[in-house]
């Protein structure tokens, strides 16, 4: 069993991704306080506009924060912030460093995740050695951009049949349609605008 989140159930949590445009002008540090707060055990960094320094001490301050609430911390794209904060794992992109070449920078203990849109990148992602692959977006979203058009339900229930990984369903998935989404066998829901909004 690959493992996703050391010290957490992740079969049935909620993962949540910051993002400080959608946030209403608070920071990502409160944002993120308050989400442990309420329960969340598993906290993605996706910040996308920021200069490195500042997402460093963000991130190190979120690692510390996230220890303390026995949570997992992932954090998006840089491989390299990843590793100075200690973070348990990082996540890419389809456009980003590939699986093996992370793998390589990372070594063997730290959470590698990938976003995957169709069924022939789940199966390179799993060939690569993902420990986790995310899985959408299941509906239309704005949070990221240039993502592809919704894969619907459909690739999430090809993804239940056929990948033997932990995966992570994502995208435009809110308090009204999270229910079908578990329905259709996602065990980890993860969502930006709905939580930090
Ligand atoms: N990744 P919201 S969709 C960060 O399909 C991200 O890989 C996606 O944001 C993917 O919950 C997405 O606000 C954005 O729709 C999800």
């Amino acid at each position: 069993m690959p493992r996703l989140l050391p010290g957490t159930s992740p079969e049935t949590d909620v993962y949540a991704l910051t993002d400080d445009g959608l946030s209403l002008g608070r920071p990502v540090l409160d944002v993120a306080r308050a989400l442990l707060g309420s329960g969340i055990k598993i906290l993605q960094y996706r910040e996308k506009e920021k200069k490195a320094g500042q997402m460093l001490a963000e991130c190190l301050e979120l690692r510390r924060l996230t220890r303390e609430a026995g949570a997992c911390f992932i954090v998006n794209d840089h491989v390299d912030i990843a590793l100075l904060c200690e973070a348990d794992g990082v996540h890419v992109g389809q456009d980003d460093l590939p699986v093996e070449a992370v793998r390589r920078l990372v070594g063997p203990d730290m959470i590698i995740g990938q976003s995957t849109h169709s069924p022939e990148q789940a199966r390179a992602a799993v060939a690569a050695g993902a420990d986790y692959i995310g899985v959408g977006p299941i509906y239309p979203t704005k949070t990221k951009k240039d993502v592809c058009a919704a894969v619907t339900l459909d690739y999430l229930d090809w993804v239940v049949k056929h990948i033997d990984l932990p995966f992570v369903a994502i995208g435009g998935i809110k308090r009204h349609n999270i229910a079908d989404v578990v329905a259709h066998g996602a065990r980890c829901c993860a969502l930006v605008s709905e939580l930090v909004g």
